[in-house]
């Protein structure tokens, strides 16, 4: 599905062409995320995990060949990668961090979702849905020529299964001015929960400017046709050590452990009195556990948010 944005609707004042507008192009599209690439990048997570004991959790081989294959993704489509190492629980962890080159650098959007699983199974949902949605995205970034006035850096961080470790490492990292230079942060984790719920996390108690950054989301999925709720994840992300740094944040999740009520299955599908994932934190975390029309639709929204926030 494609979202598009309706600039030159907005830049039409009284039915007059203006200048800008002639210069414009006559809509800034965002592409449509191929969820078929999504999934390859989730089979290809399943395999490390099957490779290297069944997970990729933080202190196992399978985490940092995790961060290994995306890393090469990335560096064969020109983004500028580092790896950032941490200590926790007595064991290096890695945080993947990638920039897209261009764009002004004193005015950067940041997306980003944690890499690691739990011990007990491979991730795929959680969060491997968030990882390769976000690495497809970037993909698709170079492959459309973007070119974005501000700047766009993505983090694939690294033992949130233990604390939010990674991410908290990062941002505690930054000096004071590469803190203030990131203006909106994006997190996604978990997107394709088997009995899927929309929700966008809610603005409320976030940074000023968190509320556009949920309005963004909420127009993509309208966009879709799709309903959305709103859900306060509060310190259970990534995205928390960005809101405490004052860093405007929003996300999307499809739901972990909690249950959908009957209402929720009427206006999303799927069935009541069941968790929107049951094999949240479980070995069956595998490439079976994915609803790929919620995978689909979360791609295309993250693209849609992209594009505009960028822009
Ligand atoms: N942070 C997720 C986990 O890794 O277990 C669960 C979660 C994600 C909960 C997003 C709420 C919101
Ligand atoms: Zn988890």
């Amino acid at each position: 599905m494609r979202i598009l944005i309706a600039l030159a609707a907005a830049l039409t004042v009284a039915g007059a062409t203006t200048a800008a507008q002639a210069a414009a192009p006559a809509a800034l599209a965002a592409p449509n995320i191929s969820v078929a690439n999504v999934q390859s990048h989730l089979s290809q997570f399943q395999s490390i995990a099957s490779a290297n004991g069944g997970n990729r959790a933080h202190g196992r081989p399978g985490y940092l060949a995790s961060v290994n294959w995306v890393k090469s993704k990335l560096d064969a489509a020109g983004f500028t990668t580092r790896v950032q190492q941490f200590t926790s629980g007595g064991a290096t962890g890695y945080n993947l961090i990638a920039d897209y080159p261009g764009g002004d650098t004193g005015n950067v959007v940041m997306l980003g979702g944690h890499l690691d699983s739990v011990t007990a199974g491979p991730g795929i949902n959680d969060n491997g849905s968030g990882s390769a949605s976000l690495l497809e995205i970037a993909l698709q970034m170079r492959a459309t020529g973007f070119q974005p006035t501000k700047h766009v850096r993505f983090g694939w961080w690294g033992a949130e299964e233990l604390g939010l470790v990674g991410s908290t490492y990062y941002v505690n990292s930054l000096a004071t001015s590469d803190r203030s230079r990131i203006k909106a942060y994006l997190n996604f984790d978990m997107t394709g929960s088997p009995n899927a719920g929309y929700f966008v996390y809610s603005a409320s108690g976030q940074p000023s400017g968190s509320l556009a950054l949920q309005q963004r989301l909420q127009a993509g999925f309208t966009s879709l046709n799709v309903q959305t709720e709103l859900t306060s994840v509060g310190g259970r992300s990534d995205h928390a050590a960005f809101a405490r740094a004052g860093i405007p944040v929003g996300g999307t999740f499809t739901g972990a452990e909690g249950t959908k009520t009957s209402a929720q299955a009427q206006k999303w599908g799927g069935t009541a009195g069941q968790a929107f994932d049951r094999c949240y934190h479980r070995s069956c975390d595998t490439t079976s556990n994915i609803n790929a029309t919620a995978l689909d639709r979360n791609a295309d929204v993250i693209a849609y948010a992209l594009w505009a926030t960028a822009a």
